[in-house]
């Protein structure tokens, strides 16, 4: 299945239109899905409606990035993605598709002219890529190769006992590893299983939670067990655009630049544009690092990028972009590589490094080291 198709994209005007007209197409087609359906999702009870809703918010949230960018392959990779995690909790995916169908309805009886064409065409182009693809699983995320630390620290995280956890991290440090190995051949494989059995309802959220929360302290700890480097006399400053709630990547992203001798701050999850550039403004890093889980906060990743140029002009810094939604969609990195080089965009980004993970950074001047490392850990899959 080829999903590399490229769409019309909606104008500003109708992008504004979209945007306006979201929460009343999340309530009309619920309420539309209850009449119709209803008898099907009874046994929910008021839980079932509010779930509803809750994806058709989530729909249009995905819908967006199809909208801006015109790339369906994030839209149908969710879609992918909800109807296993639906199916894993035995809740009926059979009227996915018609949601699209009737979402479509609604846009297009009230955005006119192109840009509800333009609508219409981007549910049908997901939802009928979605059909092909029938009980397909979604492409699984790829992580570094997991070393055999990997299962035994999942099982220490999953039983949340952070003794072991911690344990096992400090056995290979003290046998000559590396922390940031450690994260990648250890932690990270680890968490990407939890993420999966989450899916499949092996895990609970609240085993996610901790498993988080655990691997977050253990890395703290690895960092003090770390070598202390040699400072190198420039900044980093490290932020998870706003929406972006996954930092534990760009924790280790900002672990490698630490142990690399840089100067770091890292802002952690959902950081508001304006302070992450009013703090840049500031504190003047040499480079910027941006972390994007999911399509739809490229717009977010956009305006930064836009503001450091207002504020800054010749003197911003270089900016460098991975996190998960960089490293599944080629299509998104390429994006985001030329992003920073339309002319009214100033000084380009250059091209992801050939030596990373294709697109899973974009980083100036072969300044980030071992970060190269990190964005590869992540690399999944590329489309
Ligand atoms: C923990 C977790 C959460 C926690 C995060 C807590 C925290 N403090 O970070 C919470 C509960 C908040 C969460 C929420 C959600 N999550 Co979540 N989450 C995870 C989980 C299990 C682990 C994430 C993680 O830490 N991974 C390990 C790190 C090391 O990997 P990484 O993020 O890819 O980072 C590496 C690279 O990408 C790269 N990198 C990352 N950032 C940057 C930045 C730069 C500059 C560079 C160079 C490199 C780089 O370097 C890192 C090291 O190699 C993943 C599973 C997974 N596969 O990752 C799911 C997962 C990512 N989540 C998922 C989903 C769907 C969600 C939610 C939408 C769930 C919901 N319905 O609410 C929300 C969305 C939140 C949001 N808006 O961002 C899905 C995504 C599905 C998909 N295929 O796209 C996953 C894959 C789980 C699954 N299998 O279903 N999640």
């Amino acid at each position: 299945m080829s999903m590399n198709v490229e769409l019309q994209t909606l104008t500003a005007e109708g992008l504004r239109q979209f945007q306006a007209l979201r929460a009343d197409a999340v309530s009309a087609v619920t309420e539309r899905f209850f009449a119709t359906h209803g008898s099907a999702y009874v046994r929910f009870g008021p839980r079932g409606r509010e779930a509803c809703r809750e994806d058709m918010a989530f729909h249009l949230e995905f819908l967006r990035p199809v909208l801006e960018f015109g790339l369906p392959q994030p839209m149908v990779d969710y879609l992918l993605w909800l109807a296993s995690v639906l199916r894993a909790r035995a809740i009926p995916t059979e009227h996915l598709a018609q949601s699209l169908d009737w979402l479509g309805q609604f846009f297009e009886g009230r955005i006119g002219g192109t840009d509800g064409a333009v609508v219409v065409a981007a549910l049908r182009a997901a939802r009928m890529k979605f059909l092909e693809a029938g009980t397909a699983a979604q492409a699984p995320l790829k992580s570094p190769d997991p070393w055999v630390e990997a299962a035994e620290f999942e099982a220490a995280l999953l039983a949340g006992n952070q003794r072991e956890a911690l344990a096992i991290v400090s056995r290979c440090i003290d046998s000559a590893q590396t922390l940031l190995d450690v994260e990648l051949h250890v932690i990270q494989p680890a968490l990407y299983r939890i993420g999966a059995k989450w899916q499949a309802n092996q895990v609970s959220v609240a085993q996610e939670h901790l498993a988080t929360a655990i691997a977050q302290s253990v890395m703290t700890v690895g960092l003090l067990q770390s070598p202390a480097p040699s400072p190198i006399d420039k900044r980093v400053l490290l932020a998870c655009v706003e929406g972006n709630n996954h930092a534990v990547g760009l924790r280790m992203v900002a672990d490698a630049f630490l142990l690399a001798g840089w100067d770091v701050q890292y802002l952690g999850a959902n950081v508001p544009t304006g302070a992450l550039v009013g703090h840049a403004v500031e504190w003047k890093p040499d480079l910027v690092g941006l972390s994007v889980s999911f399509a739809q906060q490229l717009p977010a990743v956009k305006a930064v990028i836009a503001a450091l140029i207002e504020r800054l002009g010749d003197a911003r810094p270089a900016v460098m972009i991975g996190g998960l939604a960089i490293n599944r969609f080629d299509r998104l990195a390429q994006w985001s590589a030329r992003m920073g080089s339309a002319p009214t965009r100033g000084r380009p980004l250059s091209k992801p490094p050939e030596s990373s993970a294709v697109g899973s950074q974009a980083c100036h001047d072969g300044d980030c080291p071992r970060a190269g490392a990190a964005a590869r850990g992540g690399g999944g899959d590329t489309g």
